[in-house]
């Protein structure tokens, strides 16, 4: 499956500047330079886009087809840029993702890789044969580092990889799997659980960290420290685009139990 292609990219840019006349603006992208794993990063050229004349209070969109030329490496699901914008009499202006809350985001594009990070597990167990059943223990967080641990409250190992997803300060809590912290604000971490921490026993415990081997930088942004009071949330097994099950079938799921892999709002001391 290779992660080649054409993705778009949207930038948007506004004129803000009030009832001044009319301006000039250029946008300046660089290309981005996926860089994972020890991979060789290459770069195409900047790319440099007159905007022309926009008058005041006027917005204008620009989406560009953006080429992967080699495959991503594994676990990168998301392409991100964002360009700036300059003109005279004014510091360039970062660009902002229209479908982002916040006013200067990079624009994100899902390229949808990140299932390929997980190998995916049919399960066709008949009821009865006991499951893991993961939930969040805590979260803790102290400047501009944070930590998650969860626990296996169910009666058989965890034996496939999970994510694990922490959303800092939401625009909305998070209540279902799937719904990533990228799918509800514009701040949190990603972390793919993986072969090293499984089997993950009955009554075991793991934490992850920023900045662990587990961490997915491509997939996070923390957004540095972390303010006393942000609400913090985060979910154990949060991701699986072929299942609502997530990535491992869990008691509750098959059994019809409420959903206990999410833990918050909890507030940053
Ligand atoms: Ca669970
Ligand atoms: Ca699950």
């Amino acid at each position: 499956m290779g992660t080649e292609g054409s993705y778009p990219l949207t930038f948007g840019a506004s004129n803000l500047f009030g009832s001044s006349a009319p301006q000039t603006f250029t946008l300046n992208v660089q290309a981005a330079i996926p860089k994972l794993y020890g991979g060789s990063p290459s770069a195409a050229a900047p790319l440099s886009v007159s905007l022309g004349l926009l008058p005041a209070g006027k917005h204008v969109t620009i989406t560009f087809d953006t080429l992967i030329a080699d495959p991503l490496p594994v676990g990168v699901a998301q392409v991100v840029n964002q360009g700036a914008v300059s003109g005279s009499g004014f510091a360039s202006l970062l660009t902002d993702d229209p479908d982002r809350p916040g006013a200067a985001d990079p624009a994100i594009m899902f390229v949808g890789t990140r299932k390929m990070y997980l190998p995916v597990l049919m399960y066709k167990y008949p009821a009865g044969p006991p499951l893991p059943d993961l939930v969040v223990e805590n979260i803790t967080s102290a400047g501009d580092s944070v930590s998650v641990t969860v626990r296996n409250d169910g009666l058989a190992p965890v034996v496939a990889g999970f994510w694990i997803d922490l959303y800092i300060g939401p625009g909305s809590a998070t209540v279902h799997v799937n719904q990533l912290w990228s799918d509800v604000g514009s701040r949190g971490v990603t972390w793919g659980v993986s072969d090293s921490a499984l089997p993950l026993a009955s009554g075991a415990r793991l934490t992850v960290t920023l900045g662990d081997s587990f961490y997915q930088p491509l997939l996070s942004k923390p957004g540095g420290a972390i303010a006393a009071g942000t609400q913090l949330y985060a979910q154990v097994d949060s991701f699986n685009p072929n299942s609502s099950n997530g990535a491992v079938l869990e008691t509750h799921a098959r059994d019809g139990g409420a959903y206990n892999n999410i833990l918050g709002p909890v507030a940053a001391p």
